[in-house]
Protein backbone atom coordinates (compact mmCIF):
# COMPACT_ATOMS: atom_id res chain seq x y z
CA UNK A 1 0.00 0.00 0.00
CA UNK A 2 1.12 3.62 -0.66
CA UNK A 3 0.69 5.43 2.49
CA UNK A 4 1.03 9.49 2.80
CA UNK A 5 2.03 9.82 6.37
CA UNK A 6 1.45 13.56 7.65
CA UNK A 7 2.78 15.49 10.43
CA UNK A 8 3.71 18.71 11.55
CA UNK A 9 6.61 20.32 9.93
CA UNK A 10 6.72 24.25 10.65
CA UNK A 11 4.43 24.14 13.71
CA UNK A 12 6.87 22.20 15.59
CA UNK A 13 9.32 19.13 15.52
CA UNK A 14 8.85 18.38 19.29
CA UNK A 15 6.76 14.79 17.88
CA UNK A 16 9.70 14.02 15.74
CA UNK A 17 10.62 10.67 17.07
CA UNK A 18 7.73 9.36 17.37
CA UNK A 19 6.77 10.30 13.65
CA UNK A 20 10.27 8.38 13.00
CA UNK A 21 9.63 4.92 14.46
CA UNK A 22 5.96 5.13 13.35
CA UNK A 23 7.31 5.60 9.52
CA UNK A 24 9.70 2.66 10.19
CA UNK A 25 6.66 0.48 11.04
CA UNK A 26 4.51 1.58 8.23
CA UNK A 27 7.62 1.08 6.51
CA UNK A 28 8.20 -2.99 6.49
CA UNK A 29 5.32 -3.42 4.82
CA UNK A 30 4.01 -0.58 2.79
CA UNK A 31 5.40 2.41 0.85
CA UNK A 32 5.51 5.51 2.92
CA UNK A 33 5.56 8.78 0.04
CA UNK A 34 6.60 10.82 2.91
CA UNK A 35 9.04 9.80 4.87
CA UNK A 36 11.42 12.92 4.83
CA UNK A 37 8.47 13.87 7.63
CA UNK A 38 10.31 11.58 10.29
CA UNK A 39 13.57 12.64 9.83
CA UNK A 40 14.73 14.17 13.41
CA UNK A 41 17.69 15.75 11.31
CA UNK A 42 14.90 18.47 10.10
CA UNK A 43 13.99 21.76 12.03
CA UNK A 44 10.93 23.70 11.68
CA UNK A 45 12.79 25.93 10.03
CA UNK A 46 15.18 23.47 7.81
CA UNK A 47 16.74 23.79 4.79
CA UNK A 48 15.36 22.73 1.43
CA UNK A 49 16.46 23.15 -2.48
CA UNK A 50 12.53 23.00 -3.65
CA UNK A 51 10.35 26.37 -3.16
CA UNK A 52 7.57 26.41 -1.07
CA UNK A 53 4.85 25.81 -4.63
CA UNK A 54 7.14 23.27 -5.44
CA UNK A 55 6.82 21.83 -1.99
CA UNK A 56 3.13 21.48 -2.07
CA UNK A 57 3.21 20.46 -5.21
CA UNK A 58 4.57 16.92 -4.94
CA UNK A 59 3.22 16.54 -1.15
CA UNK A 60 -0.21 16.80 -3.39
CA UNK A 61 1.12 14.75 -6.09
CA UNK A 62 1.61 12.42 -3.57
CA UNK A 63 -1.28 12.44 -1.70
CA UNK A 64 -3.62 11.79 -5.08
CA UNK A 65 -1.14 8.72 -5.55
CA UNK A 66 -1.50 6.96 -2.33
CA UNK A 67 -4.22 4.80 -1.00
CA UNK A 68 -4.84 5.77 2.73
CA UNK A 69 -3.39 8.64 4.79
CA UNK A 70 -2.13 8.47 7.99
CA UNK A 71 -2.15 11.91 10.08
CA UNK A 72 -0.79 12.62 13.37
CA UNK A 73 -1.73 15.66 14.95
CA UNK A 74 -0.63 15.94 18.04
CA UNK A 75 1.60 19.05 16.90
CA UNK A 76 -1.13 21.15 15.52
CA UNK A 77 0.05 22.39 12.11
CA UNK A 78 -1.74 24.38 9.56
CA UNK A 79 -0.05 22.26 6.84
CA UNK A 80 -1.94 19.06 8.25
CA UNK A 81 -4.92 20.79 8.81
CA UNK A 82 -4.56 21.04 4.86
CA UNK A 83 -3.78 18.18 3.96
CA UNK A 84 -6.61 16.72 5.92
CA UNK A 85 -8.92 18.61 3.93
CA UNK A 86 -7.49 17.67 0.70
CA UNK A 87 -8.15 14.21 1.54
CA UNK A 88 -11.49 14.52 1.98
CA UNK A 89 -11.67 16.09 -0.84
CA UNK A 90 -10.14 13.17 -2.94
CA UNK A 91 -12.43 10.92 -0.58
CA UNK A 92 -9.14 9.19 0.35
CA UNK A 93 -9.20 6.64 3.88
CA UNK A 94 -7.44 8.30 6.63
CA UNK A 95 -6.30 7.91 9.65
CA UNK A 96 -5.50 9.96 12.14
CA UNK A 97 -3.74 9.54 15.10
CA UNK A 98 -3.57 11.89 18.68
CA UNK A 99 -1.80 12.11 21.64
CA UNK A 100 -4.75 13.60 23.94
CA UNK A 101 -2.57 14.21 26.53
CA UNK A 102 -0.29 16.56 24.78
CA UNK A 103 -2.96 18.65 23.05
CA UNK A 104 -6.88 19.04 22.10
CA UNK A 105 -7.53 18.12 18.38
CA UNK A 106 -9.42 20.66 16.94
CA UNK A 107 -12.90 20.80 16.72
CA UNK A 108 -13.02 21.45 12.78
CA UNK A 109 -11.29 17.68 12.38
CA UNK A 110 -13.21 15.48 15.68
CA UNK A 111 -16.66 17.72 14.65
CA UNK A 112 -16.07 16.36 11.12
CA UNK A 113 -18.47 13.77 9.72
CA UNK A 114 -15.43 12.34 7.22
CA UNK A 115 -12.78 11.72 9.91
CA UNK A 116 -14.34 8.87 11.85
CA UNK A 117 -11.23 6.88 12.60
CA UNK A 118 -9.71 8.79 15.05
CA UNK A 119 -7.02 7.36 17.81
CA UNK A 120 -5.80 8.38 20.84
CA UNK A 121 -3.17 7.11 21.71
CA UNK A 122 -0.13 8.07 24.71
CA UNK A 123 3.18 6.21 23.88
CA UNK A 124 4.79 5.30 20.50
CA UNK A 125 3.68 1.30 21.22
CA UNK A 126 0.02 2.56 21.73
CA UNK A 127 0.41 4.51 18.10
CA UNK A 128 2.23 0.87 16.55
CA UNK A 129 -0.67 -1.43 17.98
CA UNK A 130 -3.41 0.68 16.39
CA UNK A 131 -1.71 0.77 12.89
CA UNK A 132 -0.64 -2.69 13.27
CA UNK A 133 -4.78 -3.56 14.22
CA UNK A 134 -5.92 -1.60 10.70
CA UNK A 135 -3.38 -2.71 8.28
CA UNK A 136 -2.29 -6.04 9.02
CA UNK A 137 -3.70 -7.91 5.65
CA UNK A 138 -5.92 -4.97 5.05
CA UNK A 139 -6.18 -3.43 1.52
CA UNK A 140 -7.63 0.03 1.07
C1 LIG B 1 11.88 21.10 5.54
C2 LIG B 1 11.89 21.67 6.78
C3 LIG B 1 10.96 22.62 6.81
O1 LIG B 1 10.35 22.66 5.60
C4 LIG B 1 10.92 21.72 4.90
C5 LIG B 1 10.51 21.41 3.56
N1 LIG B 1 9.10 21.46 3.63
C6 LIG B 1 8.27 20.45 3.44
N2 LIG B 1 8.67 19.33 2.84
C7 LIG B 1 7.77 18.35 2.68
N3 LIG B 1 6.49 18.36 3.10
C8 LIG B 1 6.08 19.47 3.70
C9 LIG B 1 6.94 20.56 3.88
N4 LIG B 1 6.28 21.52 4.53
C10 LIG B 1 5.04 21.04 4.76
N5 LIG B 1 4.92 19.80 4.26
C11 LIG B 1 3.72 18.95 4.35
O2 LIG B 1 2.81 19.62 5.19
C12 LIG B 1 4.03 17.60 4.99
O3 LIG B 1 3.46 16.58 4.22
C13 LIG B 1 3.41 17.65 6.38
O4 LIG B 1 2.45 16.61 6.57
C14 LIG B 1 2.73 19.01 6.48
C15 LIG B 1 3.38 19.87 7.54
O5 LIG B 1 2.88 21.17 7.47
P1 LIG B 1 3.51 22.37 8.37
O6 LIG B 1 2.51 23.49 8.21
O7 LIG B 1 3.56 21.86 9.79
O8 LIG B 1 4.86 22.66 7.81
Amino acid sequence: MKIYFAASIRGGRDEDKTYKKIIKFLKKDNDVLTEHVGNTDLTAEGETKLSDKEIRDRDIAWLEEADVMVADTTNPSLGVGYELAYAEKLHKPVVILHNDDKSHLSAMISGSDYFLDINNYSTYHDAIQILDSKFSGKKY
